[in-house]
């Protein structure tokens, strides 16, 4: 078994299956020690619960940096998720990156947006600062949106390789090593991940399910990210994280009242065994 560690950084939804409620326990199922930096706390995640409190972390990051510094602690990849602040990513540049291991990566999920719009925090400013995170990224997944939002390209429902490739290489523009673009289907009732991995492009297809879940996004990184620390290339973990996000979803269709998020839990220990 490997004795690595990721060091995780984004928000704590306590209610949402999202950001750290998933990555924690779909890393540590993949047999990776998982640590977290929690960027803020909310009652719920901000997509679709109205009133949601939220307790904002970005002061005490300097101060656990500065810790684990002393303590000399050091982590084999940092993978970022949703982020609250320019402030917030100013840290993972200067105080966290410091942090990783000298092989180590930086995998970036520029959580922020989905289905052609931004998340309901965000705006064209945050673009911008999600932008410098793209410069720093060994390993970038965004969904076609985000692509869209950070590439300066119009968001589109329909469209061809071309297309996707021209979001891949405006990534590659903007600093990314390699790309992993989420939830792309030229095919009716077919979606898949489209993979950008030393100067070559691959895709994988399967089956899309009718209605997504929320949260998809969060369980795919994840996902990818304890199937790549366990020694999978990119192309294997984008495969492994693809199939069990559409397991996931079509095991949270049998709860048609659960709108809130993905039901992974019963999955996990699937997930385990195949990346064994
Ligand atoms: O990555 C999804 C996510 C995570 N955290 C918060 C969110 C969302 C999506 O809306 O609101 C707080």
């Amino acid at each position: 078994m490997d004795d690595k560690k990721v060091l995780t950084i984004q928000d704590i939804s306590c209610v949402g299956q999202c950001s750290l409620t998933v990555a924690l326990p779909i890393i540590s199922a993949c047999g990776i020690e998982t640590c977290i930096l929690p960027s803020a706390v909310l009652s719920t995640h901000t997509a679709g619960f109205k009133n949601f409190t939220c307790a904002d972390l970005t002061s005490e990051i300097p101060k656990i940096a500065r810790h684990w510094k002393d303590e000399n602690i050091t982590f084999d990849a940092l993978y970022t998720g949703y982020l609250g602040s320019a402030e917030q990513i100013d840290y993972v540049e200067k105080l966290l990156r410091p942090l990783l291991k000298e092989d180590g990566l930086t995998i970036i999920d520029p959580a922020m947006a989905d289905n052609g719009k931004l998340y309901p925090a965000f705006d064209d400013k945050f673009v911008g600062e999600m932008k410098r995170l793209i410069k720093i990224a060994d390993i970038t997944l965004p969904n076609i949106t985000e692509a869209c939002f950070l590439t300066g390209t119009p968001y589109r429902e329909e469209y061809d390789e071309e297309y996707i490739k021209g979001l891949i290489d405006g990534l590659l523009v903007l600093g990314a090593k390699k790309v992993v673009i989420t939830g792309v289907g030229y095919k009716k009732g077919r979606t898949g991940v489209a993979v950008y991995d030393g100067g070559k492009y691959s895709y994988y297809e399967h089956e899309k399910m009718e209605k997504g879940c929320h949260g998809t996004g969060d369980v795919y990184s994840s996902a990818f990210v304890g199937a790549f620390e366990r020694g999978n290339g990119v192309y294997n973990s984008a495969v492994i994280a693809a199939d069990f996000t559409l397991d996931c979803i079509k095991y949270t269709k049998n709860f048609p009242t659960h709108w809130y998020g993905v039901k992974f839990e019963p999955l996990l220990n699937k997930l385990g065994e195949k990346i064994k």
